[in-house]
């Protein structure tokens, strides 16, 4: 079967706060991201994805909107939207939105006007009068601590998965998809061709009964993955999506491949793929704030699982939520440049469709924080305010929070070697990485090394690859370092040889090489370290 245009598509993820300043605000903002679609076209993206650009309080930087239908007036106006929509049309490239129906902001009118007891709002969210018995839950969080908070101004008890300006919207109540889908025909109407849909496996709650005992998210058995989730995505489906070429992709959390295809077989018209995290995992225990030391044979062994499970995956290395890349999976002392572009290939060799995170393609790297004033994100400040309660000790803390904070993938784009790296003339909302004036997009435009030429030069081999858009997956060996496999297509078939290591790797293969990290233009079977190779074994 020949591929969707979504699935032939390489997407680049865009956080608009940490893009480009236009107004010297120290916010990235859509007229910033306007300023630069020859950069986008260049690298050759198709898609772009904007995190939550919508009017917003940001107390989760836009994952708590509070109008679908507006936006955030520090981002730009509407006016602003559908000129970047016409720009990156002009140059072949399409626009998806991020789309949080989980919950939305508390400053929604929705959920202010919910506060009314006999009011038509009621039933938008989970309410709960107070009996005078306390917090009426034992369910965890996402950000730690409770998933109930008493409103001030009612005394009564409101659901939150999130943060506690993140109330749940209830699905039970039919209101709540008809409001949905008319936002979700908005969009497209304007020119936007798809949506990420936020936490989407977690949007219908079974009961609200408390939960089993369990060391993480108490409580979960009543909302991961329920049937009554499949039931609403199909539903927008069928009612909404199924009017124009727009594609979904779902951030699944807790997802298991078996649950996974109940999801995105193409027979279940839900959405076309879905984030997983086992992938992201392979680093820690248990949850992301214990880590553990990196071990490549997990990342491939899981890569491997995920690729066999789902006839199509949504591959990503990074995203706005997890730190990067290279600091994590590679040598950011030794190996930076190497290290920095063999996942690259990784990336682009999967099946599936790429998502690729701003910054990557400059191999920019974590940041090393100093004090808990450099961190912005309400999920380090809520973890650290909890792990205080349990009395951890400080170093401690700071030790888990630096490590893993989701601020590291969300510092300022380094465009420049100029003051607050060109991103913006004042001083940026968020602390930009030091390491600047080395990493830039600037430099690296110009340096037919760079990680961005790398990059760019795997979506373009990418782009005229049948095997790598379409082709079938085989692995054919891995180690703790190494990692080899097959892409097949007919005509065409390539082998994929990557070392995630310091240490050179030999190999049973060799050849000419169609791309190497190294610039090689011959194999001979062995690895230089970090390094990626891609050789043709189309028999001739
Ligand atoms: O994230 C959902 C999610 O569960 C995690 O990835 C989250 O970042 C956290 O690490 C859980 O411990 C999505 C968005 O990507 C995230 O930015 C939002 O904060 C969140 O939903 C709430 O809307
Ligand atoms: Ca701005």
């Amino acid at each position: 079967m020949t591929n969707l245009w979504w699935q032939d598509a390489v997407v680049y993820q865009i956080y608009p706060k940490s893009f480009k300043d236009s107004n010297n605000d120290g916010i990235g903002d859509i007229k910033g991201i306007i300023s630069k679609p020859d950069y986008l076209k260049d690298l050759g993206v198709d898609v772009l994805w904007l995190c939550p650009v919508y009017r917003s309080p940001e107390v989760d930087n836009g994952y708590d909107i509070s109008d679908y239908l507006d936006i955030n007036p520090k981002f730009g106006t509407m006016e602003d939207m559908d000129r970047l929509i016409r720009q990156a049309d002009q140059r072949g490239m399409k626009i998806i939105m991020d789309l949080v129906i989980n919950h939305t902001s508390d400053r929604h009118p929705w959920f202010l006007e919910s506060k009314d007891k006999t009011g038509p709002y009621r039933n938008y969210y989970y309410w709960r009068e107070d009996d005078g018995k306390g917090t009426p839950s034992n369910w965890t969080g996402f950000f730690g601590g409770k998933t109930r908070s008493k409103d001030p101004d009612t005394g009564d008890w409101y659901l939150h998965l999130f943060s506690k300006e993140q109330p749940d919207l209830n699905w039970h109540h039919p209101a709540v998809m008809e409001e949905i889908k008319s936002v979700m025909k908005f969009w497209p109407d304007k020119g936007i061709a798809g949506f990420r849909y936020d936490v989407i496996n977690v949007i219908w709650k079974d009961s609200l009964e408390n939960g089993r005992f369990k060391l993480i998210l108490k409580g979960s058995e009543h909302y991961l993955s329920r049937p009554g989730s499949h039931e609403i995505l199909k539903a927008l489906r069928k009612d909404v999506l199924s009017r124009s070429d727009c594609f979904t992709v779902g951030e699944t959390v807790f997802i298991t491949p078996e649950e996974a295809r109940k999801y995105t077989l193409p027979e279940k018209k839900e959405p076309d793929m879905i984030f997983y995290f086992e992938h992201m995992e392979t680093d820690q225990i248990l949850v992301k704030w214990f880590k553990r030391k990196f071990r490549p044979e997990r990342l491939f062994k899981t890569l491997i699982k995920w690729q066999k499970e789902l006839p199509w995956n949504a591959n990503y290395l990074e995203n706005h939520d997890r730190p990067r890349s290279v600091s994590r999976f590679g040598n950011v002392e030794k190996y930076w440049r190497e290290s920095a572009k063999m996942p690259g290939m990784l990336l682009m060799t999967l099946r599936g469709t790429p998502f690729l995170y701003q910054g990557q393609e400059l191999g920019m790297t974590g940041f090393v924080f100093h004090s808990m004033e450099d961190i912005k994100d309400v999920e380090s400040i809520q973890i650290e305010a909890l792990a205080k309660k349990l009395l951890i000790p400080e170093k401690l803390r700071k030790k888990i929070i630096f490590s893993t904070s989701r601020d590291h993938a969300r510092t300022p784009f380094q465009w420049s070697d100029q003051k607050h790296a060109g991103f913006s003339e004042s001083t940026p909302w968020i602390k930009v990485n030091r390491n600047y004036v080395r990493i830039n997009q600037e430099n690296q435009s110009k340096d037919p090394d760079s990680v961005f030429a790398f990059y760019k030069r795997l979506i373009a081999f990418r782009k005229k690859s049948t095997a790598l858009k379409e082709g079938s997956f085989t692995p054919l060996y891995y180690d703790k370092k190494t990692f080899i496999y097959e892409r097949n297509h007919e005509q065409e078939s390539l082998l994929v040889l990557l070392n995630f290591s310091d240490k050179p790797s030999k190999v049973k293969y060799a050849g000419e090489c169609l791309l190497s990290n190294y610039n090689r233009k011959t194999f001979d079977g062995m690895l230089h370290p970090w390094e990626g190779i891609l050789l043709s074994t189309t028999p001739r």
